[in-house]
């Protein structure tokens, strides 16, 4: 087993990981940002390495400096969260070089995965079913033209790079091929350095339903059922619960199955994570695959009863997994408490938390790096915590999210709860009447 891991993250996940450590008995280093230095982690951590400036690319995604902490304090893995270096070729195969166990993915299951042509061209082939489109990159405009033709508009241009929406276009009919072609090459270009397209039939009113994964050094994969995370806003995830409201007993079964074959396709190694769109349907179909531990992986966690981060670093210390599957025993759901004003569009909150009372009891969970008196950074995302609820049914776990963010007293910056408050109001969230469309129509 590792005798120290270092966590190239910050914020509350790196504190997630620090928990696990502890539990373990192994011991940790928390690497921070000259913004960060009154951060939890950096406490609670038995050592702690400053990386840099307060901006991201001379600190939290510095692989030079990064690697520097891990050399200086001998640590023997690195767990990199999420977001950041968690999903970089580079610094998987810096970390294999320099004999430090990157607890992710290898170097080139990162590269397979993080380019979304070749991932699609690795899951048709392993047989995972995928949307209807051009096989590989577009040539031209008159190749995107021609293949529209084929599966009938409306189709989706797709940033290669992409994923998070960057460098896509819904195109409707034949004469607005030509502007959306030349856009979408131009902003996944200037966003990622690599202009290829793709292109798919465009799914209309699908819901984002996710399933966890696990496979060890040993080629075994099991899954570990399912996150519905169709309560996005402009692509990010504000509320994800699991069992999916739109789930049956077969559908689990038939996305479970696929799941395990996009792993084992991959030889996939750790937790991972593989996102699906399914129509109204329930016909399902392959989007990304993730080779991250996720912000929601915690609901997975409450309802199946299982560490996932724990997981992850047993895995990457060469423990084998059951290769059995695993179910959701109770309903959980996350609300995601964001720094933002809900009433202006979301915009960012930064500043000083001048006031704060948690909520508890049972059933209820908070994921978070925050205390009173702590200043939230400017530099980062705007994630305060993340609250968990579990219950015996999803109708419960709805009145014990509700009864939750009552008790949740946040001052000083403005926060998403009133947001989540009205969201479990709302008639068709009760009804689990809801896709990736939702917040289009959500007056808030
Ligand atoms: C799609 C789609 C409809 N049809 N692909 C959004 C981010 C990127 N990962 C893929 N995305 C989508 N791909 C086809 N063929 C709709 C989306 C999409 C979406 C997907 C999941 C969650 C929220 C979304 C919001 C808008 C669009």
């Amino acid at each position: 087993m590792f005798k120290k891991i270092l966590v190239a993250n910050r914020g509350e996940i790196a504190m997630r990981v620090i928990r696990t450590c502890k539990e373990m008995g192994i011991k940790t280093v928390a690497v921070y940002s000259t913004a960060d230095k009154d951060s939890l982690p950096v406490r609670f951590a038995d050592e702690a390495v400053c990386i840099g400036p307060p901006v991201s690319k001379q600190s939290y995604l510095s692989i030079p400096n990064i690697m520097a902490a891990a050399e200086i304090t001998n640590a023997d893995a690195i767990h990199p969260g999420y977001g950041f270096l968690s999903e970089n070729e580079e610094f998987s195969r810096m970390c294999q070089i320099h004999g430090i166990k990157f607890i992710g993915a290898l170097p080139e299951q990162i590269a397979g995965m993080g380019d979304k042509a070749t991932a699609k061209a690795t899951m048709i082939a392993a047989g995972v079913p995928c949307i209807p489109g051009s096989k590989g990159l577009l040539k031209d405009v008159n190749d995107a033209k021609k293949i529209a033709k084929e599966i009938k508009f409306p189709v989706i241009l797709k940033a290669t790079a992409g994923g998070g929406g960057k460098g896509m276009r819904i195109v409707w009919k034949d004469e607005d091929m030509e502007a959306a072609w030349d856009s979408a090459r131009q902003e996944a270009g200037a966003a990622f350095g690599n202009d290829g397209v793709y292109m798919e039939k465009f799914i209309e009113e699908p819901r984002h339903i996710e399933i966890q994964i696990a496979g060890d050094q040993y080629e075994n994969a099991c899954h570990l059922s399912e996150r519905d995370c169709s309560i996005q806003r402009r692509h990010q995830k504000l509320v994800e619960e699991t069992p999916s409201p739109f789930m049956t007993d077969e559908l689990r079964e038939k996305m479970g199955q696929a799941a395990i074959k996009a792993a084992k396709a991959v030889k996939y190694e750790g937790v991972g994570t593989v996102e699906f769109l399914v129509d109204k349907n329930r016909d399902f179909y392959f989007m990304e695959m993730n080779t991250r531990i996720q912000v929601e992986h915690t609901i997975t966690e409450e309802v199946i009863d299982y560490d996932l981060i724990k997981e992850q670093i047993l895995i990457a210390a060469g423990k084998p997994i059951s290769g059995k599957n695993y179910y959701p025993h109770m309903h959980a759901i996350q609300c995601r408490i964001n720094a933002e004003d809900p009433y202006a569009d979301f915009r960012p909150s930064p500043g000083k938390i001048t006031d704060y009372h948690c909520p508890g009891g049972h059933g209820v969970r908070i994921d978070s790096h925050v205390y009173s008196g702590y200043t939230i950074p400017p530099n980062y995302d705007s994630m305060i915590s993340k609250l968990i609820v579990v219950a015996q049914t999803r109708e419960e776990a709805i009145l014990k999210m509700k009864r939750a963010l009552d008790e949740y007293i946040i001052e000083g910056v403005k926060t998403t709860i009133p947001f989540h408050q009205k969201l479990m109001a709302n008639e068709d969230f009760n009804k689990g009447n809801f896709t990736t469309k939702f917040m289009e129509d959500f007056q808030f």
